[in-house]
């Protein structure tokens, strides 16, 4: 029997009780600590010297939810949920939230009598994005609290919401400057004498006439293919057609049936995924770390201005250098640009846009830049050129500056043969669109130290990004194993299936845009390039002529209104385009194909298997940590939908020996490309999923 760990502690103030949650690191509730709260309820109930209690959490947050590890196990009902106790006592309760009140940590927040807050407390409902719903009562209580339009907003963005909207929303009932126990124990003393205490649950429920068809409408795009925010929404209208019981009775049907939706299992496999990357077996989690407060970009193209933005966005101020003044100007014009669309959208006001713009400062050499904590190359990708900047970079960056290049594919050894200090280069790999994109993929050199590592881990989580650390070779992780995801395109297209196509099968699985719409965006010419670079490496390496007959043609993409798809000015809504259907046909002439069909499900596999094939070799070679790292790369840098866990995570729901399989048979049909990694075949061999595929051990 494993120890029970004392969770809930009650601490007496006077006539006051001051429950306590202590189950660091964010206080997520167990089975075990909703008992011990229960009891400890009922005790200062049944404790006539106690007037009120306080509820507060110990550490740096109030409840961060329930804890997600418990989701999927048999979970024997508690004798009593806290929020009966909570309903039944009749001594107020006041929550005195700081940090997180998230899931079932608002839930129980909500079952008590007032709610109080310090300025940097969140406050929310996230379980929409473990593919679940608020499973506590918090969508018969939020909706009765702040009415429904409010409540649904929240429930089905579950997003954070910042005290001070909290408080406007009535959310909690008083924003505590100053110490937070004791706000709450005055509070409490206050309160004591208004009986019965007041109930959430009595208020009454009003809706706005039409929001849940307003609701269905707005989410209709983000939420597709899914179910969780429609069952977010079904049980917030069972809190205005029924009796609070029935409504929480209808709640609980549909919190089990999203826990034991794939949907939900895919969602939480991605959250502690997305955690476990922060995991490096080889760099201890207390490795110092180097500090950043100033950076430094050079190369002012798209990305270097949209990494750029990623530092001010975080109020990192940053230096931003490029070869020519022309350049530089070009590249702050276009950043000025974005700052505006933003502007315009309402996602920003024109203050901070400005207090964003106002961090970006132009250099015009490179001893300007020298004492910037970090700098990150991002010039273009041409070896030669990246080896002459990371020369400059060593001379005049000052010792201990974190040296980075933006590379999305080029060896990092030998960049960092360029200087005298390779300890301190690694890879810095943005996605782009770089301030939007939230992957950032860690490259550790052979020589990059520890310390490296963990700084530029820690760098990305500080702008925002998602770090996933990797190894080096060509591609690193990300884009080595999307490589024959977007080889198999062009052979499909040349086999017979059409952009559209191909597109329609990406987004109808849950790709927000189509693979080759995406590509446009990108822009032909870089991929053109890239291209030309790996044959010049590789002879061998398998050509796209479709694709290279497109570039040729002049169609570059969205920035010249045309590649795979024709585009209206100002508009990027794909159109086929008649030249590009006469380019297809023409070299399939060429190639003397007769074009053939493909069913929808073999164009998936054709380009997912592809990749999995690829991850499985990544893992071999011991390139990435784990497979569920390039789930994270995958969710993050590819768009691959969330709700599918990631790559790896998909094709277990599949299976490595029918992969194994499948691939083997297009080994003999289609050729060696399709020659199963060794990986796969032992995975299809020993039945052990995907996700448990672990890199050899290091000799
Ligand atoms: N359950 C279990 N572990 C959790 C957890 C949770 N709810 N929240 C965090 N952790 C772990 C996390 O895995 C990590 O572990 C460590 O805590 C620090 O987290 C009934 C059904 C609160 C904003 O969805 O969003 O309540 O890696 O690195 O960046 O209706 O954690 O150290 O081993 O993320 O400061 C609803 C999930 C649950 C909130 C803090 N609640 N957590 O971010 O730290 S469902 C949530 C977060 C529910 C009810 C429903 C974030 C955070 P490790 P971290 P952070």
């Amino acid at each position: 029997m494993t120890e029970t760990r004392q969770q809930i502690r009650i601490e007496r103030e006077g006539d006051v009780a001051v429950l306590v949650i202590d189950n660091p690191p964010v206080n997520a509730m167990t089975p075990d600590g909703i008992v011990q709260l229960v009891d400890a309820i009922e005790a200062c109930d049944a404790d006539p010297a106690i007037r009120a209690m306080v509820m507060i959490g110990d550490g740096r947050s109030f409840i961060a939810g329930f804890d997600i590890r418990e989701f999927g196990k048999n979970r024997p009902a508690p004798r009593k949920r806290s929020y009966e106790a909570l309903d039944d006592s009749p001594k107020p309760v006041v929550a005195a939230i700081h940090g997180y009140a998230l899931g079932g940590g608002l839930e129980v927040a909500l079952a008590c009598h007032y709610r109080i807050a310090v300025p940097s407390a969140k406050l929310g409902l996230p379980e929409v994005a473990l593919g679940l719903l608020p499973g506590g009562g918090g969508t018969q209580r939020l909706p009765r609290l702040i009415g429904a339009k409010a409540a649904l907003d929240l429930i089905t963005s579950g997003r954070h919401v910042p005290a001070a909207e909290a408080l406007k929303l009535g959310l909690i009932d008083e924003l505590v400057e100053g110490d937070l126990r004791q706000a709450g124990i005055a509070f409490a003393r206050k309160v004591a004498g208004i009986l019965p205490p007041p109930r959430v649950r009595d208020r009454e429920a009003k809706a706005e006439a039409s929001v849940f068809d307003d609701i269905r409408k707005s989410i209709a795009r983000k939420a597709k293919g899914q179910r969780a925010p429609y069952a977010c929404i079904e049980a917030v209208e069972a809190a205005f057609d029924r009796p609070f019981e029935q409504g929480e009775i209808r709640e609980i049907e549909l919190f089990r049936e999203m826990e034991g939706s794939d949907e939900s299992k895919a969602l939480r496999y991605a959250f502690f995924a997305e955690r476990e990357a922060n995991k490096l077996p080889d760099v201890p989690k207390d490795t110092p770390v180097r500090p950043v407060a100033s950076a430094a970009v050079v190369g002012a193209g798209t990305m270097g201005g949209g990494i750029a933005m990623c530092f001010a966005d975080f109020g990192v101020p940053v230096k931003i250098m490029d070869a020519t003044p022309e350049a530089l100007d070009k590249g702050l014009e276009r950043v000025r640009a974005n700052y505006a669309a933003s502007v315009k959208r309402g996602s920003l006001s024109e203050a901070e846009a400005q207090a964003r713009i106002a961090r970006i400062t132009p250099a015009q050499s490179y001893e300007e830049i020298g004492d910037a904590d970090v700098v990150i190359e991002a010039v273009f990708e041409n070896m030669a050129l990246k080896k002459t900047v990371f020369a400059d970079l060593d001379r005049v960056m000052k010792p201990g500056a974190l040296i980075l290049t933006n590379s999305s594919a080029l060896s990092i050894d030998e960049i960092a043969t360029a200087t005298k200090r390779p300890q301190d280069v690694s890879g810095a790999h943005f996605f782009s669109p770089a301030n939007a994109m939230k992957l950032l993929e860690v490259v550790r050199g052979a020589k990059s130290s520890p310390e490296t590592i963990a700084s530029v881990m820690q760098l990305g989580r500080k702008i925002g990004k998602i770090s996933v650390a990797c190894g080096n070779c060509d591609g690193f992780v990300a884009n080595r194993s999307r490589v024959p995801f977007g080889t198999e395109i062009n052979i499909l297209i040349e086999d017979g299936a059409m952009p559209e196509e191909i597109d329609r099968v990406m987004t109808d699985f849950g790709y927000a845009t189509g693979p080759l719409a995406v590509a446009d965006v990108v822009g032909q010419d870089l991929s053109y390039s890239v291209r030309r670079r790996r044959e010049a490496e590789n002879p061998n390496a398998r050509k796209v002529p479709i694709l290279d007959r497109i570039y040729e043609a002049g169609r570059l993409g969205t920035k010249n209104g045309k590649g795979w798809y024709r585009y209206e000015k100002g508009d990027r809504t794909p159109h086929t385009d008649p030249e590009v259907t006469q380019i297809i046909a023409e070299v399939r002439a060429s190639l003397g194909i007769t074009p053939r069909s493909f069913t929808p499900d073999e164009i998936l596999r054709r380009v997912l298997f592809a990749s999995v094939n690829e991850a499985c070799r990544i893992i071999d070679e011991g390139i990435a940590y784990r497979a569920s790292d390039i789930d994270v790369m995958w969710l993050y840098g590819f768009g691959f939908p969330r709700w599918r866990g990631g790559l790896m995570f998909w094709a277990d729901g599949i299976g490595a020996k029918a992969i194994f399989d499948q691939v083997s048979r297009w080994e003999e049909e289609l050729g060696p490309r399709w020659a199963p990694a060794p990986l796969l075949k032992a995975l299809a061999e020993s039945g052990t999923p995907f996700r448990e595929a672990k890199p050899p051990a290091k000799s």
